[in-house]
């Protein structure tokens, strides 16, 4: 018999950097070009395959804007794994990125793994903050780093499988929290609805 793990991904970070457009990247759909800002929170999720394993990534989409921050935090706790993603053209948007951290590791579980995404390479003519920077950062709080472009495609896949290593580890000592399920599930399965998803959140299976 089959099996799959599920895993809670979050993705944060400031309004406009694209994590919205990160996620719809990763999961197939076209780039959306206006910035339609997220309410709430969104979802979407994905199966994929890593270490001979099979995981249903759950991927919440918080929103950048301050409003909304409390909701987002309610989604820290029992996340696996989280995208912290700035603007590579935005440079406030960089120097936010550790009040993101710090949220996280207050409200969220004591073993996330990070991964610390500067999104928009397309746009290097613009470019304002360094991949030294971005890599130093990383380096410094022991994360992964990765630029990338949601708007290309370039490096999204990484940005959700390369933590997977260390997720796989974690799950291994029994040190993040995760539900090993009978696969009956197509391996591209379509990301369901919100409304559908969060009954599934609520019912924890
Ligand atoms: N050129 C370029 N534009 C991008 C990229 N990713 C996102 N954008 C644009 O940036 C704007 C904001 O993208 P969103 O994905 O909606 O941003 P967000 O982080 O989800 O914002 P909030 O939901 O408000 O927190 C949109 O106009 C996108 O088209 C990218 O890689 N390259
Ligand atoms: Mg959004």
């Amino acid at each position: 018999m089959d099996f799959y793990y599920t895993l809670n991904y979050i993705v944060v970070g400031d309004t406009g950097v694209g994590k919205s457009c990160i996620i719809l990247s990763f999961l197939g759909e076209t780039f959306r070009a206006e910035h339609t800002t997220t309410i709430g929170i969104d979802f979407g999720s994905k199966m994929v395959s890593a270490h001979s394993k099979k995981f249903k990534l759950l991927i919440w989409d918080t929103a950048g804007q301050e409003a909304f921050n409390s909701i987002s935090r309610s989604y820290y706790r029992g996340a696996a794994g989280a995208l912290l993603v700035y603007d590579i053209t935005n440079k406030e948007s960089f120097l936010h990125i550790k009040k993101w951290m710090d949220e996280i590791k207050h409200y969220g579980d004591a073993h996330i793994s990070f991964v610390l995404v500067g999104n928009k390479t397309d746009l290097e003519e613009k470019r304002a903050v360094t991949y030294e920077e971005g890599a130093d950062f990383a380096k410094e709080h022991e994360m992964i780093f990765i630029e990338t472009s949601a708007k290309s495609g370039q490096n999204i896949n990484d940005a959700f499988i390369k933590i997977l290593d260390k997720i796989n580890e974690k799950i291994d000592k029994k040190l993040v929290q995760t539900k090993r399920l009978q696969d009956n599930h197509r391996i591209d399965e379509e990301p369901k609805s919100k409304t559908e998803i969060l009954k599934e959140k609520a019912c924890a299976c």
